[in-house]
C-alpha cells in the first residue's frame, strides 16, 4: 500500500512552505521567525503529518518545530524582516560562498550583500558553496571568504540550526576568487 506523499508533491509542497515561511509578508511572523501550524494546516492545505514529513525529509534541514509542534520556522533564508534571535558566533578561519560569474564585477566591487535575503548566506566547505553557487547558472564561481580576520575586525557572524553561515554585508577585501 502506499503511504506518505509522493516525491512529486511534497516537493511542491515543500516550496511552497518555504514561500510562507521565509518570504510571506502578509503574516506576522513571531519572534524567532515562527509561524502557527494551525494557520497553515486551516488557510494553506498542509497536514500536521505532511508538515512532519517535509520537516524530516528536507536534505538541507531547512525547518523546524518548536517543542510543542504547535509552531514551526525556516532556520535561514528569510526576506521578511524578523528577529530570527540568531546568536553570534566566532566563525572558523575560512568559509565559502558559490557564485556566478555574471555577479562577480559587483561582488568584487561592493563586497557580498545580502540581496533579497536578510543576511549573506556561506558555507563550512567549497563543494556545499559550489552547489549553492551552481543554481544562479552561468559560470560557477568560488569565493573563498577570510572569515576570522573579518570577524577579528568586527564582522558579524551567525550560524543557522542547519550549519549555513551567516553575516551581514561583507568587505570585498576579505574575498578572494579561487582558481582551479
Ligand atoms: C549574489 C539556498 C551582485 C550572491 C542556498 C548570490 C543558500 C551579489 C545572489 C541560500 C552581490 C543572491 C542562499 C553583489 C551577493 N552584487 N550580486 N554585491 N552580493 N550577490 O539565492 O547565497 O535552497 O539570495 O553571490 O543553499 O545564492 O533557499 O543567495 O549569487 O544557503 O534553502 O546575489 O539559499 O538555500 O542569491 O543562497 P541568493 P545564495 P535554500
Amino acid at each position: 500500500m502506499k503511504t506518505g506523499t509522493g516525491k512529486k508533491d511534497l516537493t511542491k509542497k515543500g516550496k511552497e512552505l518555504a514561500f510562507l515561511l521565509r518570504h510571506d509578508m502578509s503574516y506576522h511572523f513571531a519572534k524567532g521567525g515562527w509561524r502557527e501550524v494551525s494557520d497553515l494546516t486551516k488557510n494553506h492545505g498542509f497536514s500536521k503529518s505532511l508538515l512532519e514529513e517535509i520537516v524530516t525529509t528536507d536534505e538541507k534541514g531547512r525547518y523546524q518545530f518548536d517543542q510543542t509542534k504547535k509552531r514551526i520556522r525556516a532556520v535561514q533564508g528569510h526576506s521578511v524582516e524578523v528577529d530570527m534571535e540568531y546568536v553570534e558566533k566566532e566563525p572558523p578561519l575560512e568559509l565559502w560562498h558559490g557564485t556566478s560569474s555574471r555577479f562577480i564585477g559587483s561582488i568584487m566591487k561592493e563586497g557580498l550583500k545580502p540581496m533579497s535575503r536578510q543576511y549573506v548566506h556561506l558555507s563550512s566547505d567549497p563543494e556545499t558553496a559550489k552547489k549553492v553557487g551552481a543554481r544562479h547558472g552561468g559560470d560557477l564561481v568560488l569565493l573563498h571568504i577570510r572569515s576570522k580576520e573579518a570577524w577579528i575586525y568586527g564582522q558579524r557572524f551567525y550560524q543557522a540550526e542547519n550549519g549555513v553561515w551567516l553575516t551581514d554585508p561583507l568587505s570585498w577585501k576579505y574575498i578572494e576568487q579561487c582558481h582551479d
